[in-house]
C-alpha cells in the first residue's frame, strides 16, 4: 500500500540570542506538544527550501545559514492510524522580524524559550532536536524508532 510508505518531515531550530522558538501544535498528531516550526518535504523539493519554506510559512521570519541538526526515524499514533515519518532537522538564526501566527490552525502561537526553561510537553521530534544541540550528536540509533 503506497499510502503506508514513511513520509519525509523537516523540523528547523529557530534560534534568536540564544532562544528556540515553539509554539504548541493543534489540529495534527502531537496535538498540545511545543513544536519546532516543520513540516513535509514536497515532492522535487531541496532541503534548503523546505527549510525555509517551511518556517516563513508558519512563522513569517526569514532565516540564516542552516546547519544540520538530527535526523529520526518516528512513528505517530494517531485515531486514523500510524504515521511514519523520517524527519531531517536543521537548527538556524532567525534573521531580523517579528514572529507571527502565520498558521493558527496548527498552531497555538509562537513564543521564544530559553534552553534551560523549556515548555512542555514537547513534541518527540523537537525533544530530540534539542538534545542533539545539547549533545551534537546527529543520530542517535540506528536501529531505534521513536514513538509518540
Ligand atoms: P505540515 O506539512 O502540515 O506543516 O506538517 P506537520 O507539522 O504535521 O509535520 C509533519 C512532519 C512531522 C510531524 C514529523
Amino acid at each position: 500500500m503506497a499510502d503506508r510508505r514513511p513520509q519525509v518531515g523537516m523540523g528547523v531550530l529557530v534560534m534568536r540570542r540564544g532562544r528556540v522558538l515553539l509554539g504548541r501544535r493543534r489540529g495534527s498528531h502531537g496535538e498540545g506538544y511545543y513544536a519546532a516550526p516543520g513540516g513535509h518535504l514536497e515532492f522535487g523539493e531541496s532541503f534548503e527550501h523546505a527549510a525555509r519554506r517551511e518556517v516563513l510559512e508558519e512563522t513569517g521570519l526569514e532565516i540564516g545559514d542552516l546547519r544540520l541538526l538530527s535526523v529520526g526515524n518516528y512513528i505517530f499514533n494517531r485515531e486514523d492510524g500510524e504515521r511514519h515519518y523520517i524527519d531531517v532537522d536543521f537548527v538556524c538564526e532567525a534573521q531580523a522580524g517579528e514572529v507571527q501566527l502565520m498558521e493558527p490552525e496548527k498552531c497555538d502561537g509562537w513564543d521564544w524559550y530559553d534552553l534551560d526553561h523549556l515548555p512542555q510537553p514537547l513534541f518527540i521530534v523537537t525533544r530530540r532536536m534539542i538534545e542533539s544541540l545539547r549533545s551534537g550528536v546527529t543520530l542517535n540509533s540506528l536501529s531505534e524508532i521513536e514513538r509518540q
